[in-house]
């Protein structure tokens, strides 16, 4: 998904950070915030009869260009919960028009992501939990934000709001993609500070049984706008390590996003919904192309037994 009506231009200043506590005997985690990346495998527990399943997880985010030294208005959270509990948010950049810095909402939804994912009366239910959360933000802003959480007999369960996405990968095929939601080319579904909002309510809601061996690729609209799954397949591909594959996915996106002549998906998208250039350059033999600036978040989840 694009930017041009709703998403202006504007940096913040705030980590784009947050990550749920984790307990003692709980993972090693790794995070810097210079490049922004994180892994966390969940812990050993011996189950002689069966084996459970968790996450083993990679995160990195590039801000859009113009947003570098603020950190950009993507927001993600990872957690340990259950097999793992991921999410991430998309702060709306067109509230610097209204003097508001669009990254506060989606940075505290996600802090509130933290404090409620273990919370009894969420049990495990992604939309609950948007519920929740959305209910406990009290910023001035909106966003589209996409959670999933594992349980660890391996069923994934998904709500988004939006145009954050996800796909499952497994033997090097998409065999799960969330469906974007929008009012409009370039609106998307999203929660936000005002009644006129979209709610939990609106979440798409979905599960998948996942299996040992499969990868789940979820993100900002910055990576889908920018990657093709068949290049996200390929990427995966070249790397065992999660950190690694996230790292390599956004850095996909940002060369596609600054590339003029690329022809990606949100081109593709742009020109079956009847946005062109000037027919003069038409007549030049040029077409619509070019990836779109976002900020990118890509959160790399590969599924292991313990
Ligand atoms: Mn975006």
């Amino acid at each position: 998904m694009a930017v041009p009506i709703f998403r202006a231009s504007v940096p913040h200043s705030r980590p784009a950070i947050t990550i749920h506590s984790l307990g003692p005997s709980l993972p090693t985690l790794h995070e810097t915030s210079k490049n922004r990346r994180l892994l966390f495998c969940a812990p050993s527990e011996h189950n002689p009869v069966r084996p459970t399943l968790s996450f083993c997880v990679g995160v990195h985010l590039i801000p859009h260009p113009s947003k570098v030294d603020r950190g950009g208005e993507d927001a993600f959270f990872v957690s340990s919960y259950k097999g793992g509990a991921l999410a991430v948010a998309d702060g709306v950049s067109g509230w610097a028009e209204q003097n508001v810095d669009p990254s506060m909402f989606p940075q505290e939804l996600m802090t509130n992501f933290s404090d409620l994912v273990e919370d009894e009366e969420v049990n495990s239910d992604p939309q609950v939990l948007i519920r929740k959360a959305h209910a406990a933000t009290s910023s001035i802003g909106s966003a589209t934000v996409i959670v999933a959480i594992l349980e660890r007999n391996g069923i994934l369960k998904i709500a988004n709001v939006g145009d954050c996405g996800l796909r499952v990968i497994r033997a090097g095929r998409v065999v799960f993609s969330s469906i974007p939601q929008e009012h409009y080319f370039d609106c998307p579904y999203q929660l936000s500070s005002e009644v006129i909002s979209q709610t939990y309510l609106d979440a798409k809601v979905s599960s998948m049984e996942l299996i040992e061996g499969d990868t789940i690729i979820m993100g900002s609209d910055g990576l889908f706008d920018n990657v093709f799954d068949h290049e996200m397949i390929s990427t995966l591909a070249q790397f065992k390590d999660v950190v690694e594959a996230a790292k390599a996915l956004a850095n996909l996106a940002s060369i596609h996003a600054k590339d003029s002549d690329f022809d990606s998906p949100y081109a593709l998208e742009a020109r079956s919904r009847g946005f062109d250039i000037p027919w003069w350059k038409k007549i030049l033999g040029r077409k619509l192309t070019g990836g779109k600036l976002d900020d990118i978040t890509v959160i790399v989840g590969q599924v292991v037994s313990s």
